[in-house]
């Protein structure tokens, strides 16, 4: 029987370019280029203290969180293997206080690159998964040069999006608008491999995610949601529900578009004047585009998250996502409570 032939990610984007347009090809080799980094990263990852790089770095983040070797690392991996490239314009990652212009002594591109470098941080040195998230705006050309305000784009203007994983196996999760694809690290071959394509996410589940250590903070319909599922078979759901909770989103999301679930990480009154925890660019805009091509959902309990107009580059946001009617069921117990 002839062996099936393995699809390179390189083979995928090319086809994705010439059969659906849907991949200009500026677009098409920027992505290599972050996903080139990603293999980088997930090397670093894996020689762990052998390579030195656990541990904290003397520094912090502009959101005063204290930064990991790891962090910065792969920030540096991502802005080294991007900026020469001639397929972007600026870069704004987690890690940074403001956006990365590209040097002019570099070609410039068209695109926008925002990651979250390292996702996950506190697992780091505890080797459970990690990851990358991205995401990929075009820059309005309205515009000479370029200012963090052509950063402040709704997710529904994303052209590309999505993360990679750093687990038992290095997986690539991506999305162009076209449903989502995942990539499994041949480290053999060096080469990102086509493993499942059109990954769908059933629209009910019996598994939540959620740092329960936090209820006590959250408001009424936050609580009322997890009440009900901790009340199991006997209370107004019917059945019983299993939690997860990896603390790294790239985890907890894959598990998500592998088999279901609802992520939550809503706003809660340890610090009532941030809206939530997680950030609107480098996490929940790139992982709501995957999850809503995937067939589920995503909200701020309000709103779509999609739709969010940005007022800053590290804004903020309550997130609740995945499957469907949980997602639904949330917004509704949000919108009964206003
Ligand atoms: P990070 O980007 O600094 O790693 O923080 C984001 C992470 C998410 O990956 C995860 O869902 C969340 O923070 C976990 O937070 P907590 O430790 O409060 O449970
Ligand atoms: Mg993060």
């Amino acid at each position: 029987m002839a062996q099936q032939q393995k699809i390179s990610l390189t083979r995928y984007l090319v086809e994705q370019q010439r059969a659906d347009g849907l991949i200009p090809g500026q677009l098409r080799l920027l992505l290599e280029v972050v996903a080139r980094a990603c293999k980088s990263i997930s090397q670093a990852v894996n020689k762990g203290a052998l390579g030195g790089v656990l541990g904290t770095a003397e520094s912090e983040n502009v959101q005063g969180e204290i930064q990991k070797k790891l962090d910065i690392i792969a920030n540096e991996v991502l802005i080294e293997a991007n900026e020469w490239g001639g397929h972007l314009a600026a870069m704004a990652s987690e890690e940074m206080d403001s956006i990365y212009v590209v040097p002019n002594r570099y070609p410039q591109g068209e695109y926008l690159l925002m990651f979250d470098p390292l996702d996950g941080s506190s697992n780091i040195d505890v080797n459970v998964s990690i990851g990358t998230i991205f995401s990929v705006l075009k820059k309005p050309d309205d515009t000479p040069g370029v200012q963090e305000a052509d950063f402040l784009q709704p997710g529904t203007q994303q052209v590309a999006a999505g993360y990679c994983i750093y687990g038992p196996q290095t997986t690539l999760v991506l999305t162009v608008g076209n449903g989502v694809a995942m990539f499994t690290l041949d480290r053999e071959q060096g080469s990102f491999v086509l493993t499942q394509e059109d990954i769908q996410i059933p629209a009910d589940t019996k598994e939540f995610a959620v740092n329960m250590s936090n209820m006590r903070h959250w408001d009424e319909p936050m609580k009322r949601y997890i009440d009900e599922c901790l009340a199991g078979k006997e209370g107004p759901r019917g059945k019983d529900f299993n939690m997860r909770w990896i603390a790294s989103m790239v985890a907890d999301v894959h598990r998500i578009l592998m088999r279901g679930g609802v992520f939550m990480y809503p706003w809660d009154k340890r610090e009532p004047e941030k809206a939530g925890k997680l950030r609107l660019m480098y996490e929940a805009n790139p992982m709501s585009w995957l999850v809503e091509q995937a067939g589920g959902a995503a909200t701020n309990g309000k709103q779509r998250i999609l739709e969010l107009q940005p007022t800053k580059l590290h804004e903020r946001v309550s997130v609740m996502l995945g499957s469907r009617n949980e997602v639904e069921r949330l917004t509704k117990y949000h919108a009964e409570k206003a």
